[in-house]
C-alpha cells in the first residue's frame, strides 16, 4: 500500500468529472487500499480518487476510527437514488481545501447505490454524517468542492487563505 500525495485547490484535476469503473478488479482494489492508507495518514474520514489525481468514480470512507477500530468502506460508482427535501447543515472540511471549515447545507437523508469491494451492487440509506460525507465525496467525482456550495464571497476568502498558506509553506 502506498500513501499518495493529495491534490489541493485550485488544482485543475479536482475539477475533472470522474469516469465510471467498468470492473472492480485487482487494480481498483489496489487503488482503494492506497486511498484508505492515504486517508488514514491524513486523518480524513473520506477520500475520493480524484483527490489523488485518479479520475475514476471510487470513494473510500471510515467514520468510526475513534475507538481504534477501523471500519473501512468502499463505494464504487456511487449514485444517489433519492434525496430528502429536508436538509441538514454540517460543518465540513476537505483534505483538498486544508484548514478551512464551513457549514454546508445538503439533503438530510439519501438513498444511494454503489458497487462494493467485491463488485456487488449495494444500496445504502444514510442520514447524519454518512449522508453528508457521501454527498461531499460524490461531489468530488463531479469536480465539485464543498467551497463551491458557499457564497462567492466565502469561497473567494477560502481560496485566498489557501493560496496564502501555500505561499507561506514555500518560503518557510
Ligand atoms: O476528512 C473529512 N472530513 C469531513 C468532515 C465533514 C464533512 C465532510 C468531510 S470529508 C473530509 C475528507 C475529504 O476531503 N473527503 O473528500
Ligand atoms: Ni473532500
Amino acid at each position: 500500500m502506498t500513501i499518495r500525495p493529495i491534490l489541493t485547490a485550485p488544482d485543475p484535476l479536482l475539477k475533472a468529472v470522474a469516469a465510471d469503473v467498468e470492473k472492480v478488479d485487482g487494480e481498483i482494489r489496489r487503488l482503494c487500499d492506497d486511498m484508505l492508507e492515504t486517508m488514514y495518514d491524513a486523518d480524513g474520514i473520506g477520500l475520493a480518487a480524484v483527490q489523488i489525481g485518479v479520475a475514476k468514480r471510487v470513494v473510500v470512507m471510515d467514520l468510526d476510527q475513534k475507538d481504534g477500530k477501523n471500519k473501512p468502506r468502499v463505494f464504487v460508482n456511487p449514485k444517489i437514488l433519492w434525496a430528502s427535501d429536508e436538509t441538514a447543515s454540517f460543518e465540513e472540511g476537505c483534505l483538498s481545501v486544508p484548514d478551512i471549515w464551513e457549514e454546508v447545507e445538503r439533503p438530510a437523508r439519501i438513498r444511494a447505490e454503489y458497487l462494493d469491494r467485491d463488485g456487488k451492487l449495494q444500496t445504502v440509506e444514510a442520514d447524519g454524517l454518512l449522508a453528508d460525507c457521501l454527498q461531499h465525496e460524490m461531489d468530488h467525482l463531479n469536480g465539485i468542492l464543498f467551497i463551491d456550495h458557499l457564497s462567492r464571497l466565502k469561497r473567494s476568502i477560502a481560496l485566498r487563505k489557501l493560496a496564502k498558506a501555500k505561499r507561506q509553506k514555500e518560503t518557510a
